[in-house]
């Protein structure tokens, strides 16, 4: 696994939800590479069940690379666009099941029925594990989460030298083209033991894994278990933000060392992923919060040191079940999305604060303040300053900071152009006046 937050690394992840492989390529090169993001992660490339919905993708039904997002060609001209912008390229991939409904078609022309997928699996590769249905049934029962049926989706017997070779054959596939790390889809319904003889079979090693478990303070399977593997979503993170910042108050975000949590070096953070946009997996803020929170809780995440940070970038839904519009080739335009997409990775204060934690690295924080529990504001050792006003009215205050004097555009107001608001820093402190519901912050890249 490399280690990511470090001094000149980009360690930031987009998570292109459901933007077609053609459509990355090119928002690659036009502007997730010179922006300065480390990664993207990629909705499924499997064939998978024919329908509308954004999920028919986590209904694998072969691993021929034929899906809604593109095709083989599309996928390796995709890693090759991405590495020639500097992007590394993370693949959600589903290791744990297959399709839930009962038969059909898959988009590549396989016929398939729920414990039989021809080419790839029959009946003896799958779990029954004996509940009504083979459904999950006690969610604190280990067995029956790791082999009964999440969703009614035929469990994959992981434990077992078929299942392995197989996904392992799938992995090195991937890698055959490129892919630089994975996204494992319900990492939390396969074994720590199977999950890690899979990737032992995989040559060369992904360089990035995170891994999808969502687990409670108190619950039977916990994130930290994984860690061995690699990053894990840390969805208790996710609840936090919105709890602070939709009322509890943010004061109380300096750390996160929760002995429960995934550690800081293990955690994949994220303000919201395709399914918490939706109100599933975990509550979190999304693109309709009131108050700016979603952007100022995104400015958080991107700011504060604790775990590696996932942008999501999506697109506006009625239905929660709502596939990608325009065809699924992701569109934006300027700062913003076109199309029906929202492009956050585009956002103004977003696309400001990847450089700022492309700058600042690992520095440690420090001079944190807080006057009241909806201000904070904290440095990044000698590299960077960010003050966050989640309060109804502006707040005006001098800031002690580490950075050396000088002029600093605000990356939030300005983005990467300096366009915004500038501060002075002039023997260790600056003054400034923080907008209601807004933040500002500038590192040692954003000198005017
Ligand atoms: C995940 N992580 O562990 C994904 O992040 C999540 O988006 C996936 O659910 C889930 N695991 C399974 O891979 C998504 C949708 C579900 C959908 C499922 C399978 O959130 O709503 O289930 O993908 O396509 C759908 C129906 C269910 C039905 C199931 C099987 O909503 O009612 O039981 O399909 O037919
Ligand atoms: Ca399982």
């Amino acid at each position: 696994l490399v280690a990511r937050t470090t001094p000149g690394s980009k360690p930031v992840i987009i998570q292109m939800f459901q933007w077609s492989y053609a459509s990355v390529a090119q928002e690659c090169k036009e502007f997730i590479g010179p922006a300065g993001y480390g990664f993207v992660q990629v909705s499924p490339p499997t064939e998978h069940i024919t329908g509308s919905q954004w999920w028919t993708d986590y209904q694998p039904v072969s691993y021929t690379l034929t899906s809604k997002h593109g095709n083989r060609d599309d996928l390796k001209n995709m890693v090759d666009a991405c590495h020639s912008a500097g992007v590394k390229v993370l693949v959600d991939t589903v290791w744990n099941h297959m399709a839930g409904i009962d038969s059909g078609s898959g988009v590549a022309g396989t016929q398939f029925s729920h414990y039989n997928y021809p080419g790839t699996y029959s009946s003896d590769n799958f779990h029954y594990c004996g509940t009504p249905g083979n459904d999950i049934q006690d969610w604190n029962n280990r067995q029956q989460v790791q082999t009964c049926e999440l969703a009614n989706l035929a469990d994959l017997a992981t434990e077992t030298e078929y299942v392995r070779n197989r996904l392992a054959q799938y992995g090195n596939d991937l890698m055959s083209l490129g892919v630089d790390g994975f996204r494992l889809d319900a990492a939390k319904h396969m074994t720590v033991d199977d999950i890690q003889n899979i990737i032992g079979r995989l040559n060369p090693k992904p360089q990035y894994i995170t891994q999808e478990v969502v687990s409670g303070d108190g619950e039977t399977i916990q994130g930290s278990e994984y860690t061995g593997i690699g990053d894990v979503h840390e969805f208790r993170y996710t609840v936090q933000l919105k709890e602070a910042f939709s009322g509890n108050g943010i004061s109380g975000l300096q750390s996160f060392n929760d002995p429960q949590w995934t550690d800081s070096s293990h955690a994949n953070v994220f303000v919201a992923n395709h399914d918490s946009e939706r109100g599933n997996a975990a509550p979190s803020l999304n693109v309709n919060s009131p108050s700016n929170t979603y952007i100022t809780a995104n400015i958080f995440a991107l700011a504060h040191p604790y775990g590696t940070p996932t942008v999501l970038s999506s697109y506006s839904f009625g239905s929660n079940d709502d596939g990608a519009p325009n065809g699924g080739a992701g569109s934006c335009s300027g700062s913003g999305g076109a199309n029906g997409w929202l492009c956050q990775h585009r956002w103004t204060p977003i696309a400001g604060m990847v450089q700022f934690r492309n700058t600042v690295g690992s520095s440690g924080l420090n001079n944190w303040v807080s006057p009241q529990s909806q201000q904070i504001a904290f440095g990044r050792g000698s590299a960077g300053f960010v003050a966050i006003n989640n309060a109804d009215s502006e707040w005006s205050a001098t800031f002690q900071t580490s950075l050396p004097d000088g002029t600093y555009c605000d990356v939030v107001s300005g983005g990467t152009s300096c366009s915004g608001t500038k501060f002075t820093v002039s023997g260790g402190s600056f003054t400034a006046t923080v907008p209601a519901r807004n933040a500002i912050a500038i590192h040692v890249g954003s000198k005017a």
